[in-house]
């Protein structure tokens, strides 16, 4: 029995998700539903009925919140390819440029839509000034692979391959760049956004 992760489609949530296992090499099983649909198990799993989710081997531990089941994998699986940095500082930068990543999302319905735009150009102010000057900077945190990059990297991803004319390629190319050479890593191939055999009953 192998780890199974419940994902949304292509959500940057879950590709954190799978992304971190791939990275810490634990083997799992890629389950998508749809959270809106009436047949959805996620309530089983979640009270709060969100995607993803992710269930321990055994069945016994069902984690969700895409931060926590990080924080779970990282304090499970401490040695294998580790996420957060032992410096202090380090690794509340890599959580606060999480947080930030992961209020990126863009909503498609248009009474969220200025408000979501403002939040999607004030999170990348705010990456563009964490990730620098440094053109060609590998990683955002400490010069090593991370949370950070995890969290960023799924959010770019997403919003490039499902918002193709979002303003933040134009305004910030370095930091497409930087994308573009995280998504030559094993992890990021193996977890692109697509490709996923979806049925769409509703999304609200
Ligand atoms: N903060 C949550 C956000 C996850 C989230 O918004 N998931 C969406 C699918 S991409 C969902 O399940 N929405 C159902 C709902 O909001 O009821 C996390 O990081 O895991």
């Amino acid at each position: 029995m192998s780890y199974t992760v419940i994902s949304s489609g292509p959500s940057p949530y879950a590709r954190k998700i799978r992304i971190a296992l791939l990275e810490k090499d634990i083997p799992f099983t890629l389950k998508t539903e749809t959270p809106w649909h009436s047949s959805t198990e996620t309530p089983l799993y979640n009270p709060l009925e969100k995607l993803p989710i992710l269930i321990s081997p055994d069945g016994k531990d069902a984690v969700y919140e895409s931060h926590y089941i990080l924080e779970w994998l990282e304090a499970r699986f401490p040695s294998q390819t580790p996420l957060l940095s032992k410096d202090t500082d380090e690794a509340l930068l890599a959580k606060q440029i999480e947080v930030v990543a992961d209020g990126g999302e863009g909503k498609r319905s248009d009474e969220w839509a200025a408000r979501q735009q403002r939040k999607i150009d004030g999170g990348f102010r705010a990456l563009a000034e964490w990730y620098g000057e440094g053109e060609g900077k590998e990683f955002f945190v400490g010069g090593k692979f991370g949370l950070a990059d995890v969290a960023a990297g799924s959010l770019m991803g997403w919003l490039k391959s499902q918002f193709p004319d979002l303003e933040w390629r134009r305004k910030y190319p370095k930091l497409e760049r930087y994308l573009d050479r995280l998504e030559e890593r094993e992890s990021f191939k193996k977890s692109r956004p697509g490709g996923m055999d979806l049925e769409i009953e509703k999304i609200v």
